[in-house]
C-alpha cells in the first residue's frame, strides 16, 4: 500500500498540506458509563486511521477512502447525512466546523480579518485521503478516530484555534447528528489526548482527566475479536441511554438533590426502580463505583485486584446491562480460571467486537492459541488476537501549518 502522501497526491494532482494520525483506543474499566457521567479510563493504541488532507477553491469536499477505493465528492453547504456510512464521519465534523463559527471567532480573541480570512478559505473545501489499520465494528472506534483526524487536521489546515476538548466535543456531537449513534465522549475523548503508556481516567460530568502511567511489566493487554457486529448494536445502545435517563429522572423525583448517578446509592435504586431500568441503573451505580476502587488498584499497582474488578464488569454488562453476546461470553469464560489472565472483559459499545485481556506475556501464545480452538469449535468462527500498545493520541505525522 502506497504512503498516504503518495496517495494524496496521485489522486488530487497536488501535494497534501498535511498528514495526521488519530488512534483507536481501548478501554480498561469504565464501559456505559461516559454517557452516564461516570468514570472512564481509556487508552489510545497502535492501530489508527491517517488522513492527508489539502485546501481546495471549488467549495466541495472531495474524499478518497483508499481501503475501500471509494471516492465521494460533496458540496461544503447544506451537510445532511449521506448514504455512505464512512463520509458521514467527515462531514460531521465538518458541519460541526460551520455550527461552531461563533466559539472559533472567540478562540481568535476578536481578531476579526483573521477570521474572515479563516472562514473564506474554509468555504473553497479541501480534499482528503484516507486509510488506516483499525478493524471496523472490533469496537475499537474507527469512527471517532476518523472524526478526530479529520477535525485535527482541519483545526491545523485552517488554523481553528480549537482545542483538544472542543474537538472531542464537535466529534460526538457529529456522531449523534449524522451517524446517529447517542455516544459518549470517551472515543473521541481517547483518540486525541492518548499518551504514550498511560490510561487516562476521565470524569466525564467535569471533564478534568488524570493520566496513570500503565506498569504492566509482565503482562500485555490482549485484545479478543469476536468478529461480529450484531445489526442491533446502535438501536440497543441507545436504548440503553434513554432507559438509564428514565431511570434517573424516577430517582431524581424522590429525591431532588440527586444530579447524576455518582450521587446514587445502591439503595436508592432498589427503593425506585423496577424491571429492565432497575437492573441497567443497578450496573450504572456499581461500575462507577468499581472504576473509582479501579484506579486505587492502578495507582498502587495492585494489577491481581484490578483484574478482578474487570471481570465483575463484565458480569454487570453481560446479565444486568445486556449488551453482551454468546461469543463475548464464551471468550470471558473461557479464561476466567487461567491463572495467567489478571482480568478480561467485552470492551466498548458490546453486542460484538473484542474482549480486553491482560495477560502474562508468556503466556499469550498459548492462551490465544487455546480460545481460537475453542471459538472455532463452539461458534464456528474465527478468532483474531491483538496484542496491543498504548499510543500517543492524535498528531501530525508530517508537514506543519502551511499555507498563509
Ligand atoms: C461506544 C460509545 F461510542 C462510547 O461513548 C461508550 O459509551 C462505549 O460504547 C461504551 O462504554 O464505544
Amino acid at each position: 500500500m502506497l504512503a498516504i502522501r503518495s496517495q494524496f497526491s496521485n489522486h488530487f494532482n497536488y501535494n497534501a498540506s498535511l498528514v495526521v494520525k488519530s488512534p483507536g483506543r481501548i478501554n480498561l474499566i469504565g464501559e456505559h458509563i461516559d454517557y452516564n457521567y461516570g468514570f472512564v479510563l481509556p487508552a489510545a493504541i497502535d492501530k489508527f486511521i491517517e488522513v492527508a488532507i489539502g485546501k481546495r477553491t471549488d467549495g466541495a469536499i472531495h474524499m478518497v477512502a483508499v481501503d475501500l477505493g471509494e471516492t465521494i465528492i460533496v458540496p461544503m453547504h447544506n451537510l445532511q447525512p449521506h448514504a455512505t456510512a464512512w463520509v458521514n464521519y467527515i462531514i460531521g465534523v465538518v458541519d460541526q466546523v460551520f455550527n461552531n463559527l461563533a466559539s472559533i471567532e472567540n478562540n481568535l480573541s476578536g481578531n476579526e480579518n483573521n477570521f474572515a480570512k479563516i472562514k473564506d478559505d474554509f468555504n473553497g473545501g479541501f480534499s482528503i485521503c484516507i486509510q488506516g489499520n483499525i478493524p471496523l465494528g472490533a469496537g475499537l472506534s474507527s469512527s471517532a478516530a476518523l472524526e478526530c483526524a479529520v477535525l485535527f487536521a482541519l483545526n491545523e489546515l485552517y488554523s481553528l484555534s480549537l482545542t483538544k476538548m472542543q474537538m472531542a466535543l464537535m466529534a460526538q456531537t457529529a456522531e449523534h447528528k449524522f451517524a446517529g449513534l447517542h455516544c459518549g465522549l470517551m472515543d473521541m475523548f481517547a483518540s486525541l489526548h492518548g499518551q504514550k503508556n498511560k490510561a487516562i481516567l476521565l470524569d466525564c460530568d467535569s471533564l478534568a482527566f488524570t493520566y496513570y502511567p500503565l506498569a504492566l511489566n509482565d503482562y500485555s493487554i490482549v485484545l479478543f475479536d469476536t468478529q461480529i457486529k450484531h445489526a442491533l448494536a446502535s438501536s440497543e445502545y441507545n436504548t440503553r441511554r434513554l432507559e438509564c435517563e428514565q431511570g434517573l429522572k424516577i430517582i431524581q423525583e424522590k429525591y431532588p438533590t440527586v444530579k447524576t448517578f455518582r450521587d446514587i446509592s445502591l439503595e436508592q435504586v432498589e427503593a425506585c426502580l423496577v424491571s429492565k431500568v432497575y437492573q441497567r441503573c443497578k450496573y450504572v451505580v456499581e461500575e462507577i463505583q468499581r472504576v473509582q476502587l479501579a484506579v486505587q488498584d492502578l495507582a498502587k499497582g495492585d494489577m491481581q485486584a484490578f483484574g478482578k474488578k474487570m471481570f465483575e464488569t463484565h458480569k454487570g454488562l453481560s446479565s444486568l446491562y445486556e449488551v453482551s453476546c454468546p461469543e463475548l461470553d464464551l471468550l470471558v469464560a473461557a479464561v476466567s480460571n487461567n491463572e495467567n489472565v489478571l482480568g478480561a472483559r467485552m470492551m466498548g459499545g458490546g453486542f460484538g467486537g473484542c474482549t480486553i485481556n491482560i495477560i502474562k506475556k508468556t503466556a499469550v501464545e498459548e492462551i490465544a492459541k487455546e480460545l481460537a480452538a475453542i471459538y472455532k469449535k463452539q461458534m464456528h468462527k474465527e478468532l483474531a488476537v491483538y496484542i496491543t500498545s498504548i499510543e500517543e493520541g492524535t498528531h501530525i505525522v508530517e508537514g506543519t501549518h502551511l499555507v498563509a
